[in-house]
């Protein structure tokens, strides 16, 4: 349309030329009149034309050159250092220095890398958790289900790998969420542990190397109680799992790395055999490994765990027994020292565990190899999963309280 009219006005502005190029020299007064007013319309028309030519940035002219040259560079220069960048395109007033303006040229994204957007984003200046904000304002949610919202909020940018930065941007996420489809959850919090519930999922299910891949049924579980201590409907988990299962994240990877890698979901259950404290008999018990804890129940359908065995402070080995594909949770350079974990006694009563170590057996050595490496992972001090457990925690104990 621009090029259409911008042609139009080209040959309007040609005719008149032409009109007052073959003027004859015996007009009449009246006739005169009215060439002058020819004369001041046409040079009205000159002045429209080049007004609408600066306005859409048609001007050939070296200015709106020189400008282009210096948004290329400074998106050049974002890209290798976006305070930088930043920094360069205030300088040179192609942009504006409000939270807003950052935001929309992040959002516009034209040219621009998304890692450098994501740690652009993800800073902890005061300043930038503005930006965070006003970029996340310009994503609209309304009416879309979590999947497809996270779908568009991570193609957006590159979630940075850092903690601390995951959790600002990931609580922005949910905060607008929320605000944008008011009542589907109870907090931003039950919005922010299933929106990392639905990445781990996506890792699971399309992540070649995990080999134990969730089912609906096992999603819904490791769901239980997350909406301030009640349940989510189980249809929108269904909807969310099978959203993911047919169709993967497409997530930026400016870098080559995965970032599914990032979000390893260490969770996992299964029947293993466990070793007595004092007594020593094995018992088939259902293990569930959540949280950076080890829970073990009698029954896969049971509420209450029979015992709970916090990782903190535990390590892992692979050890030797009668039994097949051992391996052992214990203190290290501690031989003697009581593991904290709670058990129930059989008359309901819940007291503190006597195992100066777990052993436990599994059905075949693949699954041992499965357990072991899913509970270093969990065991390996990592901050994210601290602070998606300390919310999973606040969230889950909402209802109690
Ligand atoms: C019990 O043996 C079971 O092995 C318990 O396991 C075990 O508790 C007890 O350890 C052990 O005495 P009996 O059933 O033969 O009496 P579970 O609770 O899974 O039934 P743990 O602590 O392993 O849960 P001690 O330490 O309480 O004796």
């Amino acid at each position: 349309d621009i090029i259409r009219t911008f042609q139009i006005v080209w040959l309007t502005k040609n005719m008149f030329f032409f009109l007052l190029s073959s003027v004859p020299d015996d007009l009449t007064p009246e006739e005169q009149k009215e060439l002058e007013n020819i004369r001041r319309r046409k040079q009205e028309l000159l002045e429209d034309i080049q007004e609408f030519l600066n306005k859409n940035h048609y001007c050939p002219c070296r200015k709106n050159m020189q400008r282009n040259k210096q948004v290329a560079m400074g998106r050049k220069k974002f890209n290798m250092d976006p305070k930088k960048g930043i920094q360069f395109l205030i300088e040179n007033d192609l942009l504006k220095n409000t939270s807003e303006d950052i935001a929309r040229f992040l959002y516009k994204g034209e040219g621009l890398n998304k890692t450098a957007i994501g740690d652009y984003l993800g800073e902890r200046d005061d300043f930038n958790i503005q930006v965070l904000h006003a970029f996340v304002e310009l994503h609209e949610f309304t009416d879309l289900n979590l999947v497809q919202a996270l779908r568009q909020f991570l193609w957006s940018f590159r979630l940075p790998g850092e903690a601390q930065k995951i959790d600002r941007m990931m609580e922005a996420f949910a905060q607008r969420y929320c605000q944008c489809n008011p009542g589907v959850f109870q907090s931003t919090d039950t919005c922010y542990i299933l929106s990392f519930a639905i990445i781990m999922l996506n890792t699971s299910l399309h992540n070649p190397n995990v080999k134990d891949k969730p089912t609906v049924e096992r999603f819904i579980s490791m769901n239980r109680g997350i909406n301030d201590g009640g349940d989510l409907p189980e249809e929108l988990l269904r909807n969310l799992y099978e959203s993911i299962k047919n169709e993967p994240f497409k997530i930026p990877e400016d870098d080559g790395n995965d970032l599914t890698h990032t979000f390893f979901n260490p969770d996992r259950e299964g029947w293993l055999l466990k070793l007595g404290g004092r007594v020593k008999t094995w018992k088939r018990r259902w293990f569930i490994l959540t949280d950076n804890c080890l829970y073990y129940f009698e029954y896969t359908t049971d509420k209450e765990p029979r015992g709970i065995i916090p990782l903190e402070n535990l390590s892992i080995r692979e050890v030797e027994d009668k039994k097949p594909n051992c391996f052992e949770l214990f203190i290290p350079d501690n031989k003697d020292q009581v593991i904290k974990a709670c058990k129930t006694e059989a008359d309901g009563r819940v007291v503190e565990g006597n195992h100066t170590f777990y052993r436990i057996s599994a059905p075949t050595v693949e699954e041992k190899d499965e357990w072991m490496n899913s509970i270093k992972a969990a065991i390996s001090r990592d901050p994210f999963y601290e602070m998606l457990a300390a919310r999973k925690k606040k969230v889950s104990s909402m209802k109690r309280h």
